[in-house]
């Protein structure tokens, strides 16, 4: 029989109760009667050690964590679906791309690299875009960035490379971040760097949101049909939404306004039923395609542009399905670049290589056991079955005692296990010889000519962009001799370049540094500018609409409803959360102002009665909305009343700042050509 007690969950004398659906039990089964109170020796006495159901709640507690990934830990994931839209049978045998229409499941993580698990999600950094399409071969997991190329050419430099972005080693700071000394002073000594951070210094490195981000396989791989004839393959994503990026001191400010920014954006995405969506694209090409190239295929500091071997659409990726768990999926999902299925195959690009053998190697000591593979995010969908056996936490119960091959079991009427089959996987064979070496191929050589190339490739305020960050990160280097040696990197990748930033650092231009390979001018790429392919769209783009008391319902009204019919949606804000009463009715606004800034949305816009704008006119959380989004090139739309905000900010009526009725067109774009007026960039 229950006992009477003080009912801590209600505040009440009574007895326990239980609350909710389902029974709580142990791990083992066991039902608790009481989950408020530990068993004591007397109302006021001490714990006792035999209390069973509290020691197996905090000592499963004092577990709950396990080492973060060292790099990539935090992370944003989702389900999906992948449909082959035009298949290649001539081209692999992968049975993903064997038919037109074929669907198979897919897990996606995106990724910071730098940061812990717990950072923040707009830092400047490269974003790993990791794919396990759960085929009926077996698991193919394409583990990408959103970066085409990667900062070094050898996987034996890349517990240096890492080491040196992550915080520094005595300080502990700074987290997430690359402008510190040690990522400067290995890179400024690491040429083949260069290329990958000419990227991560433009505005791919501060996307807007992970829905509108590229995906790049990187290396190069093979691609292996029927007969078993091989092409080199690269693989790409191409978002539906467009890319977009955020500005610089938006993405600084957004660590403060809301450090979950993408993985929210994402959630609830997926959730309204807005399913983020990538075409899916390869390169393929052929030997003597690879030899006419001035720089090496298997080098992962190279694109291959896509005027050079043009992008095919094969299939189409559509994220529909929030992870139920954070901890069971995401946390626990486990890439492996050496998941590969019949018809795709690797290349020798010595970086993708050596990850062969390091992402097998990391689960281990994140997920514990070699049977992480039995975690249900990481398990295939299709059959399964070897000699493999046991290992700590194995869940699955083999029969019988075939568990080794050849066998002849069958012959005494036993199950004789599994049998490699002719179908199976094969590796595409290729002659190899050569001196057993440590040797970086002189085709690896030049550092500069694709980094030369990217620079080209940008708009005027894309190259504005990349010259202030590099002044940004080298401004918060201490070691006056790295700067310099970066800056006389920059030097040779365009003279231009590098005299922008010594000025913005305020530095003697230095000497230039000395290439192993003079530069080459290639031709400058459109597809590689984010501002040249912007989809001027209201799709995936979010409005914040400032109101107050009085404000006009049927004017709230139509607006949304103009931004919604295109797709955008529309975040209400007000001085406070509760009910509001309009003019025309009432309505809860989304956020409260002083907790929803403008870097939170891609455009703004105020309906308020003059009297109210006038009270806002006096808060610096008003003039700092509209402030920011003017500063962060975006459109304002406002009423007659809440002109009075604009002038106490300064702002007048011009491109992208108008009436609201005008917003939904305005709303599509950045206005690029505001920015020399509001920023001194270098
Ligand atoms: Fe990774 N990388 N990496 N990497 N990487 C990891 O594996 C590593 C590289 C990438 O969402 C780790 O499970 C080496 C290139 C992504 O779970 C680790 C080298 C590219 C993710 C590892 C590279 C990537 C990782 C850490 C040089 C783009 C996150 C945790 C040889 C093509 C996957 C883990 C996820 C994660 C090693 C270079 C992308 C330690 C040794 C190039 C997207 O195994």
């Amino acid at each position: 029989m229950a006992r009477k007690s003080y009912d801590s969950t209600t505040g009440n004398a009574g007895e326990t109760q239980q609350r909710g659906g389902a029974v709580l039990t142990t791990n083992h089964g066991i039902p608790f009667s009481d989950n408020q109170n530990s068993l004591r020796a007397g109302a006021r006495g001490p714990t006792l050690l035999e209390d069973f159901l509290l020691r197996e709640k905090i000592f499963h507690f004092d577990h709950e964590r396990i080492p973060e990934r060292i790099v990539h830990a935090r992370g944003s994931a989702a389900h999906g679906v992948f449909t082959c839209t035009d298949p290649i049978p001539g081209l692999t045998r992968a049975s993903l791309f064997a038919e037109k229409g074929k669907q198979t499941p897919v897990f996606v993580r995106f990724s910071t690299v730098a940061g812990g698990a717990g950072s923040v999600d707009t830092p400047r950094d490269v974003r790993g875009f990791a794919v396990k399409f759960y085929t009926d071969q077996g698991n193919w997991d394409l583990v990408g960035n959103n970066i085409p190329v990667f900062f070094i050419q050898d996987a034996i430099k890349f517990p240096d490379l890492v080491h040196s972005v992550k915080m520094e080693a005595d300080r502990g700071y700074p987290q997430a971040a690359s402008a510190h000394d040690t990522f400067w002073d290995f890179v400024s000594l690491m040429p083949e760097s260069l290329h990958t951070v000419i990227w991560a210094m433009s505005d791919r490195a501060i996307p807007r949101s992970l829905r509108m981000m590229e995906g790049f396989g990187v290396h190069t791989f093979k691609f292996v049909n029927e007969t078993g004839e091989a092409s080199f393959v690269k693989f790409h994503w191409r978002p539906v939404l467009g890319m977009q990026s955020l500005i610089w001191d938006e993405s600084a400010k957004l660590q403060g306004a809301d450090n979950d920014y993408h993985r929210r954006d994402l959630f609830e995405a997926i959730a309204a039923g807005d399913f983020p969506e990538w075409d899916f694209a390869v390169q393929v090409f052929d030997q003597a395609l690879a030899d006419s190239l001035p720089y090496d295929v298997l080098d992962p500091t190279k694109i291959i542009p896509e005027e050079i071997v043009p992008l095919r659409v094969i299939g189409r990726m559509v994220l529909n399905r929030n992870p139920d768990n954070h901890f069971a999926e995401n946390e626990q999902a486990a890439f492996l670049p050496s998941n590969i299925v019949p018809g795709i195959d690797f290349s020798d690009d010595p970086l993708l290589q050596g990850r062969l053998f390091s992402y097998l190697d990391t689960q281990k000591s994140r997920l514990g056991t070699t049977n992480f593979h039995q975690i249900p995010v990481n398990a295939p969908k299709c059959p399964y079955a070897n000699m493999m056996r046991d290992g700590l936490m194995q869940t699955q119960v083999p029969k019988g005692r075939a568990n080794y091959e050849p066998n002849s079991l069958d012959q005494a009427g036993e199950d004789p296990g599994p049998r490699a089959s002719a179908s199976g996987f094969v590796t595409a064979p290729q002659e190899v010889a050569g001196d057993k070496l440590r040797i970086r191929s002189e085709t690896f050589g030049d550092h500069y000519s694709q980094p030369r190339m990217y620079w080209r490739s940008m708009t005027e305020n894309e190259q504005a962009h990349i010259a202030s960050a590099f002044v940004f990160e080298l401004s918060k280097v201490g070691l006056g001799h790295v700067r310099e040696r970066v800056v006389s990197h920059l030097r040779v990748i365009e003279e231009d370049l590098g005299q922008r930033v010594a000025d913005g650092l305020g530095i003697a231009l230095p000497e230039p540094a000395s290439p192993f390979r003079a530069p080459l001018d290639l031709a400058p790429s459109d597809a590689l500018s984010i501002q040249k392919n912007w989809h001027e769209t209201l799709k995936g783009r979010k409005v914040g609409l400032l109101i107050a008391e009085g404000s006009d319902k049927a004017g709230i009204d139509k607006l949304t409803s103009a931004i919604e019919a295109e797709g955008g949606t529309v975040f209400t804000i007000a001085p406070k959360v509760g009910p509001l009463k309009l003019k025309g009715g009432t309505l809860t606004p989304d956020g409260q102002l002083a907790g929803s800034p403008s870097v939170l949305f891609d455009a703004v816009a105020m309906i308020l009665m003059p009297d109210q704008a006038e009270k806002l006119a006096r808060d610096s959380a008003a003039i700092g909305f509209v402030m920011d989004a003017f500063a962060h090139l975006k459109a304002i739309g406002h009423c007659k009343g809440s002109a009075v905000i604009l002038a106490r900010a300064g702002i007048e009526d011009g491109e992208g700042v108008g009436p609201w009725e005008d917003l939904p067109d305005m709303a599509r774009r950045r206005y690029w050509a505001r920015e020399a007026g509001v920023r001194d960039l270098a």
